[in-house]
């Protein structure tokens, strides 16, 4: 039986084309973790220029906000419009496995951009920053500040089961305790809403005076953590280290309202993730499963030379 009897057989009238996966089809999906946010459209525009070199159309579909249960009906429409190949930012590590399984069992190709699940025998490759040692980056960074000062530090994280933000809050914590002048008070978590940042930032400034340095692990809780600062009146008496960097947060940075930021190259994880993903349709090597891609520490005195890592807002 050859693979176009196959189709015939089930009746999908695409001949050469099982599940998906042909080398004729030529349709590409990018499923971020939420739309219109600056860290998915620079990797949204990384993987487009990536694709049209390639030769692959690239379309884009993003939930409206970071959950898995609008990201999962995003997943089913698109397993129906048969791509041979789907990138996909899982918005949770577990909930999303069932629907990306689903995407592997109709013979499309699966490459996990970003985020990632903790079942590793879905997605081909997976394409991220090296979260943990972003965190750990971000700790050194804040003990860098402060000095030889005294007093305590929080983590204000976004949403549990979110594998980056999760590695980043843990590469942190376990460098923190290199520096017994910071007390680590804790993670706390914002659902990825500036809002919830900033009122954190508020309360842990009313139940810890001490309090000395801040990490957000991403551009949402970034931004918030700063306009909770500046509430308070504590921009620079607070050390406020964040993860991304997206326009706002890098007016903040110099501003003063930020002290550092932990800048990704999110342009480079969708053009890696669109390789490994061609790369799979045309039965290629798709490469090593994990693929890291840079991160850099920016501060006011070399944001300068490092404009490249700055996020877009549009292609
Ligand atoms: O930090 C990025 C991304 O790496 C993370 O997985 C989710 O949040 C961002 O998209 C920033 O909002």
């Amino acid at each position: 039986l050859t693979a176009a009897t196959v189709v015939a057989a089930c009746g999908s009238g695409q001949v050469g084309q099982v599940g998906g996966s042909s080398t004729d089809n030529k349709k590409l999906v990018l499923i971020p973790g939420v739309q219109a946010e600056p860290f998915y459209i620079s990797m949204q525009c990384g993987a487009q220029e990536e694709a049209k070199k390639l030769g692959y159309d690239l379309n884009t579909q993003a939930p409206q906000k970071f959950d898995p249960s609008l990201q999962t009906p995003i997943v089913t429409g698109v397993l129906a419009s048969k791509p041979a190949a789907v990138l996909i930012a899982p918005t949770d590590d577990k909930a999303m496995a069932s629907p990306m399984q689903q995407l592997k069992d109709a013979g499309i190709k699966v490459v996990e951009v970003d985020t990632s699940l903790q079942d590793k025998s879905i997605g081909l490759a997976s394409i991220s920053s090296d979260n943990e040692q972003g965190g750990r980056k971000a700790a050194d960074t804040l003990a860098q500040l402060v000095g030889n000062k005294q007093g305590s530090v929080l983590v204000l994280n976004t949403i549990a089961g979110t594998s980056t933000t999760d590695a980043r809050a843990k590469g942190f914590e376990d460098e923190i305790k290199k520096y017994p002048n910071l007390k680590y008070v804790g993670a706390q978590y914002t659902n990825n809403e500036p809002a919830q940042a900033a009122a954190k930032v508020s309360a842990t400034l009313s139940s810890t005076p001490d309090l000395i340095g801040v990490f957000a692990t991403n551009l949402n809780t970034g931004e918030g953590a700063a306009t909770g600062l500046r509430n308070a009146g504590k921009v620079g008496q607070v050390n406020l280290v964040g993860f991304d960097a997206s326009p706002n947060e890098v007016e903040d940075l110099k501003s003063g309202s930020f002290q550092a930021l932990i800048a990704q190259d999110p342009a480079s994880i969708g053009r890696k993730g669109v390789d490994a993903a061609v790369a799979a349709v045309q039965g290629k090597p798709v490469g090593p499963r994990e693929v890291q891609t840079d991160l850099i520490a920016i501060t006011q005195q070399n944001l300068q030379q490092n404009q490249k890592y700055l996020y877009r807002t549009s292609c």
